[in-house]
């Protein structure tokens, strides 16, 4: 039996009738492009979130998890209101319970649940734990009463539970690597169109490791940095008459800043134009199996997250310099920002070496000590029990 259904079994007494499981993610590259309409190159990682879930004859939703000491949360499917989601708004409970609030709100005959919440995928590092929960949740609550979702359709609902219920303003990159993504590939995401294509990312067959780096400064997307990015790129492609900036072709970026009277706007576009190039130049990189050779880029992308769109921090700048004067073919910080993690592709012999190298730094600079794993692409949401 997994640990989840042991969870439920002694929590709720009898045995849960599935368990679910949805993964954090690490974007490859294509950051803040999703709320342009642009493109993403997530992949799931190893760690996952699992929900052990049973229904109930009642419209009773039951949530409980290891991981926070509020003990058992309920709440009555009916009154489930975004303006008052239990435990306050953004608070452990407002996902899961979002996650119902949304699938609700679409009209879908949703009954009652116990849920046994257990998740490994640290929070606050920027590998969006808050999907994988969002996302878990959803696939259980689906699974227990039969509603045929697709995986993007859940996905959609899922981000909307974040953005209207739990009142995170993200876009569908996390919950769509979250649900859709699968083992050995990264995502390629239009997220206009939700149109995906998995591409083979294999570093170990290529002799190298993409090494994810938690700087351990929490990140919290609600804090109205990234809500004020987001009005920035809608007001500069409302200022320059497209539907959003992902209508703004790379060749015609030069004659568009020149449009723009804002300077902070013009770096903001100018971020987003090249970052969606970018993914296209790293996903044919990866097509034809020249995996080193997305380092560059990779590192590109930080500098312009860094510069253009200022949504690093020193310990993110220290985590990539510092991988990559260790041999590093190239490096960025991912997810939001503004704390979180970084990545590097290393070869693999280097991982050593390049775990001991950021650990020094980070000490020499006074910062609490990183978290350095190697990461590969694993499986996206799916039944486990
Ligand atoms: C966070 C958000 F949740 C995503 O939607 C995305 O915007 C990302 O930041 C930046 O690329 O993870």
């Amino acid at each position: 039996m997994s640990t989840a259904a042991d969870g439920f079994h002694r929590l709720y007494g009898a045995a849960p009738e599935g368990v679910w499981a949805a993964p954090g993610r690490v974007n490859l590259i294509g950051e803040h492009t999703d709320y342009n309409d642009g493109f993403v190159l997530p992949f799931a990682l190893p760690h996952r979130t699992e929900v052990a879930a049973a229904r109930r004859p009642d419209r009773t939703l039951r949530i409980h998890s290891d991981d926070v000491p509020s003990g058992v949360v309920a709440v009555h499917l009916d009154h489930l209101d975004p303006a008052r989601p239990p435990e306050g708004p953004r608070s452990w409970a407002a996902y899961p319970a979002g996650a119902a609030w949304a699938l609700l709100d679409a009209g879908l005959p949703l009954g009652g649940a116990d849920l046994h919440i257990r998740s490994d995928v640290p929070t606050g590092a920027g590998l969006s734990s808050s999907a994988a929960l969002e996302v878990a949740t959803a696939l259980a609550l689906t699974d227990l009463y039969g509603i045929p979702l697709t995986r993007p359709e859940l996905a959609a609902l899922a981000r909307r539970a974040e953005n209207a219920y739990v009142g995170v303003p993200c876009g569908v990159m996390d919950q769509m690597a979250s649900g859709c993504a699968s083992a050995g590939h990264a995502l390629h995401l239009d997220t206009r169109t939700l149109e995906q294509r998995h591409i083979p990312f294999d570093c170990a067959a290529a002799g190298l490791r993409l090494l994810v780096i938690d700087t351990r400064v929490k990140h919290a997307l609600g804090d109205g940095a990234y809500a004020e990015r987001l009005a920035s790129c809608h007001g500069a492609a409302a200022e320059l008459g497209l539907p959003a900036l992902r209508d703004l072709p790379y060749e015609d970026l030069e004659a568009a800043l020149a449009r723009l009277r804002d300077p902070v706007r013009r770096r903001r576009v100018r971020h987003v134009v090249t970052e969606n190039e970018r993914v296209g130049r790293v996903e044919h990189l990866l097509r034809t199996g020249r995996l080193r050779e997305t380092g560059p880029l990779l590192s590109e992308g930080h500098a312009s997250l860094r510069d253009d769109y200022e949504v690093s921090c020193p310990e993110l700048d220290l985590a990539v310099a510092t991988a990559e004067a260790a041999g590093a073919y190239g490096a960025r910080m991912t997810g939001g920002g503004f704390g979180g993690s970084a990545l590097a592709l290393i070869d693999a012999d280097a991982e050593a070496a390049v775990t001991r190298a950021v650990t020094e730094a980070f000490a020499a600079a006074g910062f609490e000590p990183p978290h350095v794993t190697p990461a590969a692409p694993a499986a996206g949401a799916e039944r486990v029990l």
